[in-house]
This record gives C-alpha cells, structure tokens and sequence, in this order.
C-alpha cells in the first residue's frame, strides 16, 4: 500500500475510469480526488447512475482526454488494460481494483482484491491508511460505489457491511446514496407520459401462472415494459407502432424463470419472415413491418405455448 501512495502522490495525476463507467469507478474517482486531486478520464461513454454521482459531486469526467504530460494514471475498477482507451507508453500506472487483474504493461504499483465486493471499499482502506478519517462527501461516494456493485446489497458479505457500516459512521446517508443510483436514468417528459400511458391501457391476464401484462405505446416502448414490471406484472409486452414498422419490448420481473429471448424469437417465427426477435433472457424484443396489435398477440401466445 506504500507504494500506492507513493505514486498517488505524484502530480499531475490523471484517474483512468473503464468504458462505460458505472458508480463503482466514478465513486472512486471522486473520493480519491477529493485527498489526491486530478483528472478523471472516463473511455468512450459513462454509465447514466455514474453521470449522476459526478454531477452530485461536481465533479467532471473527462471523455478520452488526451494523456500525455500525467506523472502517474490511476487505473479504477478496470480488470484488464483493454477496457481503457489508449494510454501513452511512458505513463506510470497505479491499478487500484477489486476484478482479478489480467495484463497490465506498465504497472509500477496494484491495491487489487478480487474478494472485495467494490472497488470503492479497496479506496476506502486506501483512504483509511492516511489517519484523518473521512469526509461525509468522500464517504457518500464511496458508499454509491458500494451499494452499486453489491446490487443493493444483495452480494453483501461480512466485510461489505463493516465498510459500509465506517461510510455511514463517517457521514454518509445510505438513502442518498441508493436515491442517487436509482433516479430512472430518463427524466424525459414524453418518456414517463408513455410509462404511465402503458399501465393506463394495459390488459392484464394470467398465462402459465404469470401476470402478464401488455400495452401499446407510441414510443418508449422498453421503458413501459420496465415500468408495468416495476407495478407487478411478471412478464410485459409493449408494443410500438412506427409508420409500417412494430417494434415489441418484453421484460420480465427478477426471479420469474423464464427466457424471453426464446419467446420473442418463437413469436418472431410466428409472423413471418418479416419479423425477428431475440434478446436476453430478462429483457428481449421483437421487430418488423406489420401490426403492432397483432406483434403483441404473437407474444402472448408464444409465452403460452412456451416451454
Ligand atoms: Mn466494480
């Protein structure tokens, strides 16, 4: 650990966020910014949830900046050198992170624990070592981080309840940080018209024991789905209608045993060669030239007559 904080304390320092970067890496950044200020390079796109825990911080995230001129890069929550963009060969690296480490070129120093459930918890240790404790803005980020990775606390083990339980003592508020996670990504006017549109209109019915419901939206389909799911449907099909082309959306609750990527593609068959669907198991779809009304009842019956 000295030697992290050896080359933490180099200047200028740039702190290296993976591709599509999520609250566990943004909420590292932003804590160790606060003690060890720097840049903070996120790679292609940041995730929606680390958006808003930047912004809570006022904190920027730089996309792709270029690299050249850093005396050290502060590799977050990264797992493997290919989920960074290109990194100038000179540069010193630091890997903080808590994936299994593959691969890294130029690493004069690693805090790596694949056992910890965040990598904000392996900042938090980081942070605890220099004896000053931590600030509640510090510690609500790292919290995020937590929280994120541990999907509400579903993975939580013995030692992510003790961070935890030093985050909260430090200051920072557990709903804050699960507020922050969960905003819905898109505040969008028309995209909550067509979430509530969806449950105004939908049928609700039984199929093999499941709550099925279905609706028709203008647009904003996936995010209905997820919406008449989110008020207790077990499987959701919305459907959008867009000049001569349907699209379908499905989604099912967490823990209904089902592969709706199989359902939308036995619908899909069922309509002809203009239609195809797929997916993921949780979350699929279904698209093509032809009746909304109709794409929807192809759903429902493959769901009945599935497997
Ligand atoms: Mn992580």
């Amino acid at each position: 650990m000295e030697d992290v904080l050896a080359l933490l304390s180099r200047e200028p320092r740039v702190y290296l966020l993976h591709k599509q970067a999520d609250a566990d890496a943004v909420g590292a950044a932003v804590a160790l910014s606060q003690r060890f200020p720097g840049t903070i390079a996120g790679h292609a796109s940041v995730g929606a949830a680390a958006t808003r825990v930047a912004e809570r911080f006022g904190a920027k995230v730089q996309l792709d900046p270029p690299l050249d001129g850093y005396a050290v890069g502060i590799a977050l929550d990264c797992g493997s050198p290919g989920m960074l963009g290109a990194l100038p060969p000179g540069l010193p690296l630091v890997v903080i992170d808590h994936h299994r480490e593959g691969g890294w070129p130029q690493v004069q120093a690693r805090l790596v624990e694949p056992e910890t459930t965040s990598t904000c918890e392996v900042v938090l240790k980081l942070l605890w070592a220099l004896g000053e404790g931590l600030q509640p803005d510090e510690a609500l980020a790292l919290l995020c981080g937590l929280v994120a990775d541990t999907q509400r606390f579903r993975l939580a083990t013995k030692d992510t309840l003790g961070s935890a339980f030093v985050l909260m003592e430090s200051g920072a508020e557990l709903p804050e940080a699960i507020a922050l996670l969960e905003q819905p990504a898109a505040e969008e006017r028309s995209e909550r018209i067509a979430r509530l549109r969806a449950a105004q209109r939908a049928e609700v019915e039984e199929v093999r024991g499941w709550l099925v419901a279905r609706a028709q939206v203008g647009s904003y389909e996936a995010s209905a789905a997820q919406g008449l799911v989110h008020l207790g449907a077990d499987v959701a099909f919305v459907a959008a209608q867009r000049d001569a082309e349907a699209s379908v959306s499905a989604r099912v609750r967490r823990g209904v045993e089902l592969d709706l990527a199989k359902v939308m593609q036995r619908a899909g068959r069922s309509l002809g060669a203009a239609w195809s669907g797929g997916g993921h198991a949780g979350a699929a779809g279904l698209t093509g030239k032809g009746d909304a009304a109709r794409a929807l009842q192809a759903c429902v019956q493959a769901l009945r007559e599935g497997a």
